[in-house]
């Protein structure tokens, strides 16, 4: 709000955030690009799991992104997160290849790149928006990956809307960063919803419970094996914060 004789803006009313994050720091967001790489770095299941299962838990739209398509092919990981509804998209950076669709995601909405070091988020964003000159640089060979050459979260009036870029960050921060209650995870993994409630126990953890339909479903190939697994692991960290807290 500008004052009467219109010289210092004020804050006028805060309104309520419809969802935030502590890591990278964000709030209203209206959908998140995860930025993986089919090589240096090697995607990890267990962190993109981490990431989707906040991304669903906060009602914010994920997609995922699959850079240097042109050194590695994605491989069967895209159809794990495919077949549970997630949108997946294949970019080379170098040619621009698969970025339309990047493009039409963000567009007017609320949006952060985010994922590992190195995976190329700069990248893809000076590909979408090459007036922006992001610094990209080389994954440092010594130690095979990025080298957190974005320093800070910066917000972009682009597209319609806002798009930010991130700071790349190690497995270890994630760990220390996301977490969901254990009571509230199965929740936050879409593809348990058809099976969770026809369990035998109401409070069922999914995890050796008698009469679980969401291992059945693991079982009988309905939830991917990789994606349950990764349940179990936020699962077991939940559990160890709760009881240390
Ligand atoms: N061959 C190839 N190289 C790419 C591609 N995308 C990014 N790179 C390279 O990967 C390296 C890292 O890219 P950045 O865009 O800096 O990665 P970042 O995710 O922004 O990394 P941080 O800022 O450290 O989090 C750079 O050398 C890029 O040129 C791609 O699609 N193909
Ligand atoms: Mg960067
Ligand atoms: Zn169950």
């Amino acid at each position: 709000m500008v004052t009467e004789d219109n010289t210092d803006p004020v804050i006028a009313e805060i309104y309520e955030r419809k969802n935030f994050l502590i890591r990278p720091p964000l709030a209203n967001l209206d959908g998140i690009v995860f930025v993986n790489s089919c090589i240096e770095p090697l995607p990890n299941r267990f962190v993109l799991d981490k990431l989707v299962a906040i991304a669903d838990s906060k009602g914010i739209e994920p997609l995922v992104v699959f850079t240097k398509t042109d050194l590695k092919d994605a491989g069967d990981i895209i159809d794990v997160y495919r077949s549970i509804g997630i949108e997946v998209c294949l970019v080379n950076n170098m040619t621009g290849e698969g970025a339309e669709r990047v493009m039409e995601f963000i567009g007017g909405k609320v949006t952060a790149f985010v994922g590992n070091s190195g995976v190329g988020k700069s990248s893809l964003m000076n590909v979408l928006f090459p007036e922006l000159s992001l610094e990209t640089a080389h994954i440092s060979k010594k130690l095979g990956r990025g080298r957190h050459t974005t320093r800070q979260v910066e917000m972009y009036k682009l597209a319609g809307g806002y798009v930010a870029d991130t700071p790349g960050f190690s497995t270890v921060e994630t760990e220390r960063y996301c977490r969901i209650p254990k009571g509230e995870l199965d929740h936050a993994f879409r593809e348990f919803g058809e099976f969770m409630h026809d369990c035998q126990f109401a409070d069922c953890a999914h995890i050796k419970e008698k009469g679980c339909r969401v291992r059945q479903a693991v079982e009988d190939g309905r939830i991917p094996r990789s994606r349950y697994d990764s349940y179990i692991r936020m699962y077991e960290e939940a559990s160890k914060i709760n009881d240390w807290e």
